[in-house]
């Protein structure tokens, strides 16, 4: 990985003279912007003594609740606004990861852009909002923001790779966000993967943790929505729409129905796959494809979204982007069109 040295020094002096760091990272946090945020905060509390707030605009899934790293204070949008954004008033250094611009933190938005502190981007999104940030490091060719950040600390301190917890948040932030080395995957990818197992990471207590610890509700409702909820189009599309009534039904928790979406692309014929949640007044959108066929494109195009060019998301309005109780007939001419 090549990261520019004078980057990695700007980085380096402004890490070791901040009084009061603050971590950031996308909305719905997932196992990457958890495990990056974690290790990221591990590594400036205790590698450099400096004291650091995890700020995320919504509280994790429970399943993912273990990538919380145990001794550095937490603070979610969603419980407690007004803490947060005193806390990011008083900092002097704030970093965003695993997102490309302060919008996709949503609630936290207005807070981290009003700051006068130094910020800084470290992420593998498309497009970053570089205007924003007085230091970026952005790789979109790279599996995670996790595995970014490995690489920035490799650099930070060449003789010692990371360890302890810092080494299992960086592999479980890299290991969700590729599938389990299904997608985006490089050579740099297993490098670190192997290099983290190396220094005593242990794999197999992280896969328990992260693909063995569900409730069967999960099981329950994933071969529900299989049987009765998905509908594919000849046209190479799948699409599921998973309503608030059928989350109650099974009584879903957030996170419980993360990696839906990637089944159906296990058919020949599907090389896009879509998942609705509804989510309040409105629905979040997933999508997911093959080589060859743009998700991002899609999500950019037609969910208000973005992401990655295989893996990416988004939003849909009822009322406003088709008419109220209309999602299926929306969603099914949508892909008809993206397809055609
Ligand atoms: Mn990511």
């Amino acid at each position: 990985m090549n990261l520019e040295k004078e980057k990695i020094r700007s980085l380096k002096a402004l890490l070791e003279t901040a009084r009061e760091v603050v971590v950031a990272a996308h909305t719905h946090p997932d196992g990457d912007a958890l495990g990056s945020t974690a290790a990221l905060c591990l590594y400036v509390k205790e590698q450099l003594g400096r004291p650091v707030t995890c700020i995320l605009p919504d509280t994790p899934p429970e399943n993912l609740d273990f990538l919380r790293a145990p001794s550095v204070p937490y603070l979610f949008n969603d419980k407690d606004p007004q803490k947060a954004a005193a806390t990011i008033q008083k900092a002097d250094l704030i970093v965003l990861l695993d997102c490309n611009a302060f919008s996709r933190t949503e609630g936290l938005q207005k807070p981290l852009e009003e700051s006068t502190a130094p910020k800084i981007l470290i992420d593998h999104h498309l497009n970053p909002d570089s205007g924003s940030f007085n230091l970026v490091f952005s790789t979109p060719e790279i599996s995670s923001a996790s595995e970014l950040l490995y690489w920035v600390l490799k650099a930070l301190d060449p003789e010692n790779t990371p360890s302890g917890a810092i080494g299992m948040s960086l592999m479980a932030g890299m290991t969700t966000d590729t599938n389990n080395f299904a997608n985006s995957v490089y050579p740099s990818t297993f490098q670190m993967a192997s290099e983290l197992i190396a220094s005593g990471v242990d794999r197999d207590a992280l896969l328990e943790k992260l693909y063995q610890s569900y409730r069967q509700n999960r099981v329950r409702l994933m071969g529900y929505m299989q049987c009765e909820g998905l509908r594919i189009l000849e046209e190479g599309a799948a699409y599921m729409i998973l309503t608030r009534e059928i989350q109650e039904r099974f009584g879903l928790r957030e996170g419980e129905s993360e990696g839906l979406v990637n089944v159906p692309l296990s058919i020949g014929k599907v090389r896009l796959s879509v998942l609705l949640k509804e989510d309040g007044d409105h629905f979040r959108v997933s999508v997911r494809s093959k080589k060859g066929t743009s998700a991002q494109n899609l999500a950019q195009r037609c969910f208000h979204g973005g992401g990655h060019e295989n893996a990416a998301g988004g939003k849909l309005f009822p009322g406003q982007d088709f008419a109220p109780g209309k999602a299926d007939e929306y969603l099914c001419q949508t892909l008809k069109d993206y397809l055609r």
